[in-house]
């Protein structure tokens, strides 16, 4: 990093979709912005989750940039959910269109910032022992960019090759001929585990608690379509920008409660054979009722006993300790139908649990599984552990991670009472993971830099959240998560995957247009609930 770059308005931590598109918004606002990226290129998640199989579970047409009209008309996407080398392809090409690479440090991790109260910047230091001094940082650190390892004891005694999947070399791992272990059916682990079973020579899944999984029925776009949703591609988004979830998904007014078991199983199926996640919309009621939600998690499990041969194996992987969609739903390509190969076995730790790695292998309380690489599907420090990660201090030199000790607090995702100047994208208390990150990120992104300018014109240096608006804020987004059944899934959501994180639902759950009227009124009302000063 050269000197010039190390005092700036505005520090971006992050060269994903969020930190490419606060680098674009800045620099139109003529301020003097950096970013550093602790990978060697930009991507994001995209960069750092090569695995076989990775693909977006949001259709490509919603999953994209609408500031830029040229770069909507000018893209043509190939598949209702594009895989991960074409939504890289997607990020370098915006990267290269708008020459954002030079604004942006690579290879570089900011590892500590201090809030400097006398001059009301950010002291920045980076893993190569740079110091940037910044009026604002953003952090565009992602909500799923930390890699979690298992707790389970040996790991580092394997010899064979472990990768896990959200950490891929670029060069990517020729299973050929190879005796594989997965860890982990999350989202990475289903996509994965079609892929790999294709070309290892025997693969052994190691299943603790099995997720509810449907047909992603991808293909190619059809081009019409395309041209179509093109031509009106601002009303689409702006659609997109008003719904629950940030996307087209058709949202059943009725309960399930009350449908007729002909029409329940009919609605099912034509979700079943349509593909994606819009099956969680089919009825009212699914996310809220115990009942309702037992309806089509039966279904589910009947269309796993359809699609898996070995009726034994097909009971381990029907989910029963939690509600359909109160984790992640994942998509499936082949997923089920890979139970059927000769050369894929499935351990269900839950009953015979993973005692070690050993050198040569994994040992469950059954028997050792000898294996050539150890594929790790294990998941993620969601939402929190990227901001974490960075020793923050605010003012009076408090520390984040001592002042989110019971879990974080923020103001609308956005900021946090205690560290002025200090804003998340798609930050905990925001609908983030559980939308459409891309019409989320490009709201906070948005919101966030329209603020920045409001400072820099009403010459105020300094703005922080109340800790009455916020202590309002974590209250309404516990109380929406309450009365829902996203609580009781023991998922990442609640950081229940990180031993000792504590339990509490992150994401905000009030539904992405509803959010947006919020951020809106609360800019209308000169950012109310923020405290602003001019020194
Ligand atoms: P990221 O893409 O995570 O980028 C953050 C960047 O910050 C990373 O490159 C990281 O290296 C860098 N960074 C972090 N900490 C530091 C530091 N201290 N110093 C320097 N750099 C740092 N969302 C959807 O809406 N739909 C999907 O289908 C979907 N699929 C996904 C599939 C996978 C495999 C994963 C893991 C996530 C998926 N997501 C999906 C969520 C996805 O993370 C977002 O959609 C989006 O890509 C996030 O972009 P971002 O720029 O906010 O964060
Ligand atoms: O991670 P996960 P992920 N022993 O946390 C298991 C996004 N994403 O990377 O459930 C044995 O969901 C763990 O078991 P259990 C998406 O938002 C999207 O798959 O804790 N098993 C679980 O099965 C997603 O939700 C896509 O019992 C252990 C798995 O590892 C999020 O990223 C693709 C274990 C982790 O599942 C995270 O998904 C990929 C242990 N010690 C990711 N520790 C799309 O398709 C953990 N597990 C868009």
């Amino acid at each position: 990093m050269n000197d010039d770059a190390s005092v700036v308005d505005v520090l971006v931590v992050g060269a994903g979709f969020s930190g490419l598109y606060a680098l674009y918004r800045l620099r139109q606002q003529g301020r003097v912005a950096r970013v550093v990226e602790a990978a060697g290129d930009v991507g994001g998640t995209w960069f750092h989750n090569r695995y076989p199989g990775a693909r977006c579970d949001i259709e490509s047409l919603d999953y994209c940039y609408s500031f830029s009209d040229e770069l909507v008309q000018e893209w043509n996407w190939t598949e209702r959910y594009p895989a991960q080398p074409e939504i890289l392809a997607y990020i370098n090409h915006v990267a290269d269109t708008f020459d954002l690479r030079r604004d942006i440090t690579f290879d570089t991790v900011v590892t500590s910032a201090s809030f400097d109260e006398q001059a009301n910047t950010w002291h920045v230091v980076t893993d190569h022992g740079d110091r940037i001094t910044a009026r604002y940082v953003i952090m565009a650190t992602g909500m799923l960019s930390v890699a979690k390892l298992p707790e389970i004891s040996g790991l580092e005694e394997f010899t064979g090759e472990l990768r896990h999947t959200g950490d891929w070399p670029q060069a990517g791992v020729d299973f050929t001929g190879k005796r594989v272990g997965v860890i982990g059916t999350g989202s990475s682990g289903v996509q994965c585990i079609p892929q790999i079973a294709r070309q290892a020579d025997d693969l052994t899944v190691f299943q603790r608690t099995p997720h509810y999984v449907v047909p992603a029925r991808n293909h190619p776009l059809d081009t019409e379509y395309v041209a179509d949703v093109k031509a009106r591609f601002g009303e689409f988004r702006e659609a997109a920008r008003r719904h629950p979830g940030g996307t087209h998904r058709v949202i059943g007014r009725e309960s399930a409660l009350e449908a007729d078991p002909v029409e329940l199983r009919s609605r099912l199926e034509a979700h079943w054979q349509q593909g994606g996640p819009d099956i969680l919309a089919s009825y009212r009621d699914l996310l809220t009722d115990r009942t309702a939600n037992e309806k089509v998690a039966a279904f589910v499990h009947g269309k796993i006993h359809e699609l898996v041969e070995d009726q034994s194996v097909a009971d381990a992987l029907c989910p029963q300790s939690y509600p359909f969609g109160a984790k992640r739903l994942v998509l499936e390509i082949d997923y089920f139908s890979t139970f059927n190969r000769p050369n894929v076995h499935l351990v269900d730790v839950l009953y015979t649990p993973i005692e070690r790695i050993t050198p040569t292998g994994v040992r469950t309380t059954e028997g050792h599984y000898e294996l050539d690489c150890l594929v790790l599907a294990t998941g993620f420090d969601a939402m929190t552990g990227a901001l974490l990660k960075v020793d923050f201090r605010g003012a009076g030199g408090v520390s984040l991670r001592e002042r989110w000790a019971a879990g974080p607090r923020t103001y609308l995702g956005l900021s946090t009472a205690g560290f002025p100047n200090l804003f998340f994208i798609t930050g905990p208390g925001s609908p983030s993971v559980l939308s459409n990150m891309l019409v989320s990120i490009e709201q906070h992104v948005e919101w966030v830099t329209e603020f920045i300018a409001y400072l820099y014109k009403n010459e105020l240096a300094r703005a922080e959240p109340s800790l009455d608006k916020e202590d309002a804020w974590v209250e309404h987004v516990n109380e929406v998560a309450g009365a829902t059944l996203y609580p009781t899934g023991n998922s990442w959501y609640l950081g229940a995957n990180v031993p000792g994180k504590p339990r509490v639902f992150m994401p905000y759950i009030g539904g992405v247009g509803r959010y947006r009227e919020i951020c809106d009124q609360v800019a209308r009302d000169e950012y109310d609930g923020f405290v602003t000063s001019a020194s």
